[in-house]
């Protein structure tokens, strides 16, 4: 962005403008998030390896190629090269989409000692129940998307900002639940990577275990800024 506007006001030579543009490009690229907790913490219900893999690996990848498509994006934006802007947009939908979604799997999940698995309160849970019927409910309609999903995805809670109304939506591949129009309360990483180590080809195991370090608090943060501002 920074780039495109130093362009525009013509200052320097073309050189000069991407050289600096490359300079701001590098301060402005997406990093990796810390966990907020140890790998092992989340153990037996995710072993640690599992967690340092998809953390290092995966989500690290999905930042290396979003940082990479969106410099070639500069690049084709500078050079106005519509075939090459539109031929990028799957790899920033899919390695943007991987990025956005597992900052929020981090946070989504949360060690017993630390709360994991304790049962929404207040305007959240409250919700559930006149929705859902119970939190078992909603728990047994996001485990059932999540296991009927075919290949890789993920399942969500959601929240229609419009409607305040609660949603279990799923996604294919890396796509983030803004492309339903919802925003994410809760999400669940149903690519193989996720859980095959551990659970194999059992996904639906992985599933009911999951909820045992979920971060309820996340949830509720999210719900009661939108719900009650
Ligand atoms: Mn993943």
């Amino acid at each position: 962005m920074a780039m495109v506007a130093f362009v525009g006001k013509k200052v320097g030579g073309i050189g000069v403008a991407f050289r600096r543009g490359f300079q701001c490009r590098e301060i402005q690229s997406f990093s990796l998030p810390e966990l907020p907790y140890e790998y092992s913490a989340l153990e037996p219900v995710i072993s640690g390896e599992i967690m340092s893999l998809h953390h290092q690996k995966h989500h690290q990848a999905y930042v290396t190629n979003y940082n990479k498509a969106l410099e070639q994006l500069e690049e084709a934006s500078a050079k106005r090269n519509a075939e090459a802007i539109v031929s990028l947009q799957s790899a920033i939908k899919f390695n943007g989409g991987g990025h956005i979604n597992h900052s929020i799997f981090w946070k989504n999940l949360t060690p017993v000692k630390e709360g994991g698995g304790e049962p929404p309160k207040g305007a959240l849970a409250k919700a559930i129940d006149t929705q859902f019927g119970s939190l078992n409910a909603v728990i047994e309609k996001m485990n059932a998307g999540g296991a009927a999903l075919q290949g890789s995805g993920w399942v969500w809670l959601g929240l229609n900002k419009d409607l305040k109304s609660l949603m279990v939506e799923t996604t294919q591949n890396q796509d983030p639940l803004l492309t339903k129009g919802l925003l994410p309360l809760l999400g669940i990483d149903v690519w193989e990577h996720a859980y095959y180590l551990q659970y194999k080809n059992v996904r639906p195991d992985y599933l009911k275990n999951i909820w045992k370090v979920m971060n309820w608090k996340y949830a509720e943060e999210i719900f009661e800024k939108e719900v009650n501002p």
